[in-house]
């Protein structure tokens, strides 16, 4: 847990500016520097040819690390058989290297963009594992060292979670995926090596068949070292379950990580919708950081102006959190609030004062007031003292009073044991005495 928790008070400072503000743009702290302070990455899906003034400036300030939207798939690197073709994806590294950004390597193996003496050809099982690997070890080895992640497979699945029957999973089954990890690992030891799909952002069919998946494949020793979610979701419809399955798959003992989210809306845009997005944002944000392997979250373009969207669902868009002229939108502010740094918990510490309240021949009646003196909250209490002149405890209230001698501890019940900062709680207590009836010289509270 401790990797959540800010350390560094410009942070901040910075983000209780822009609470303050109530803007997007009042949250000075660059979201990369929010989230690496949370201890995730921030990223974005960029298209290289843009990389130049005010997309290039936001791309570098704002984001922790990139992923080139087309620039490393098969169809971009390998249009022509064994002659690759690295300008565009090179332009990416070297832009993300310059300005201190990770790569996230997408994709190796995937059933779309593939070149088409690949989608086209006629394959014996050992001539496509063949090209298959060779490709993997080809790019991978070309950018060693420079892409921390990689998309080694991409959608291996149908909807209902059963191995998608495209060129790769028709013609080798299921074996082709170990493979291709296999030999990225060969190529890059150090790179982390995803499965990434699609519809496995909750629990469901979809999410349970990767599940098994991942299972089947660490069960043979097959180096998958994390499981991408890309969550390509709709306003209002952040799956309940995104948190709860993140967590199954970590705890398989992968790292897991949301590879290309965006939220796309029925257009226009309105400032309630926006609103909602905003929320929908924070939503998959929070989700991640409350998971400890959660690597990361990398947005699907971080402009509408560079969204697959409104291509492929014709009336729908504004689906990242900037506009299409580079404007932070409300969604902006929802993925800065949930990565607003956490104040670290201060000492805690609380006192107890005694205060007689009333007395008669052989009884009296006491109260004890418990002060939480330290920044953080009490999560429970007991106090202690000594009543030496032989006073016994009879009866107590708001405290589960027990004395052994003249040891008398007091412990909260559940309905007082949080006191918030500077908060207090108090119970009392009836007591018998004889011969005299001293107060306690001193209280503990711990
Ligand atoms: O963002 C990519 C877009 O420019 C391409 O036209 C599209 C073609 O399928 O691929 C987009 O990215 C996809 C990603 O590589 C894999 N998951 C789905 C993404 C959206 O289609």
């Amino acid at each position: 847990m401790l990797r959540r928790l800010i350390t560094t008070t410009a942070l901040l400072a910075a983000a209780l500016t822009g609470a303050a503000g109530g803007t997007a743009a009042a949250a000075d702290a660059p979201l990369r520097d929010l989230a690496e302070a949370r201890g995730i990455h921030l990223g974005t899906a960029v298209t290289g040819g843009k990389l130049t003034g005010a997309y290039a400036d936001t791309a570098a300030a704002q984001f922790g690390s990139l992923t080139p939207g087309n620039e490393m798939k098969w169809g971009s690197v390998e249009p022509v058989r064994g002659q690759y073709s690295w300008t565009g994806a090179d332009r990416i590294v070297d832009f993300a290297e310059a300005h201190g950004q990770r790569v996230r390597g997408h994709t190796l193996v995937w059933h779309s963009q593939l070149p088409s003496w690949v989608s086209g050809g006629t394959w014996t099982p050992d001539a496509l594992r063949a090209v298959m690997t060779d490709h993997v070890t080809t790019q991978v080895t070309r950018y060693k060292g420079r892409v921390h992640q990689w998309d080694v497979v991409n959608e291996p699945l149908n909807e209902d979670g059963t191995l998608r029957q495209s060129v790769f999973g028709a013609t080798l089954g299921e074996s082709y995926i170990a493979d291709a990890f296999r030999a990225a690992r060969a190529a890059d030891p150090a790179a982390k090596l995803y499965l990434n799909d699609y519809s496995t952002d909750g629990v469901g069919a979809k999410s349970d068949g990767m599940y098994a998946l991942v299972r089947r494949l660490l069960a043979q020793g097959v180096p998958v070292d994390g499981v991408g979610f890309q969550a390509h979701l709709i306003l209002g419809q952040v799956p309940a379950s995104l948190e709860a399955n993140l967590r199954r798959f970590a705890d398989l003992g992968v790292d897991v990580a949301v590879t290309e989210l965006d939220i796309r809306m029925t257009l226009p845009a309105t400032a309630e919708k926006l609103d909602r997005q905003k929320a929908d944002y924070a939503a998959v944000t929070r989700a991640c950081l409350a998971v400890t392997r959660c690597a990361g979250i990398t947005v699907w373009g971080f402009t509408d102006s560079d969204s697959w969207i409104p291509d492929f669902f014709p009336g729908q868009g504004a689906a990242t959190p900037y506009d299409e002229q580079l404007n932070p939108k409300p969604a902006y502010a929802g993925i800065a609030g949930a990565l607003a740094p956490v104040a670290p918990p201060g000492p805690a510490g609380c006192t107890a004062t005694y205060t007689a309240q009333s007395q008669w021949g052989g009884g009296f009646t006491g109260q004890v007031t418990v002060r939480n003196t330290g920044t953080a909250p009490l999560a429970g209490w007991t106090v202690g003292w000594e009543y030496p002149a032989g006073q016994r405890i009879t009866q107590a209230w708001n405290a589960a009073v027990t004395q052994t001698g003249t040891a008398v501890t007091a412990t909260h019940l559940p309905y007082n044991g949080t006191v918030p900062a500077g908060g207090s709680a108090t119970f009392g207590f009836n007591a018998s005495w004889t011969g005299a009836n001293p107060p306690p010289a001193a209280l503990t509270c711990s």
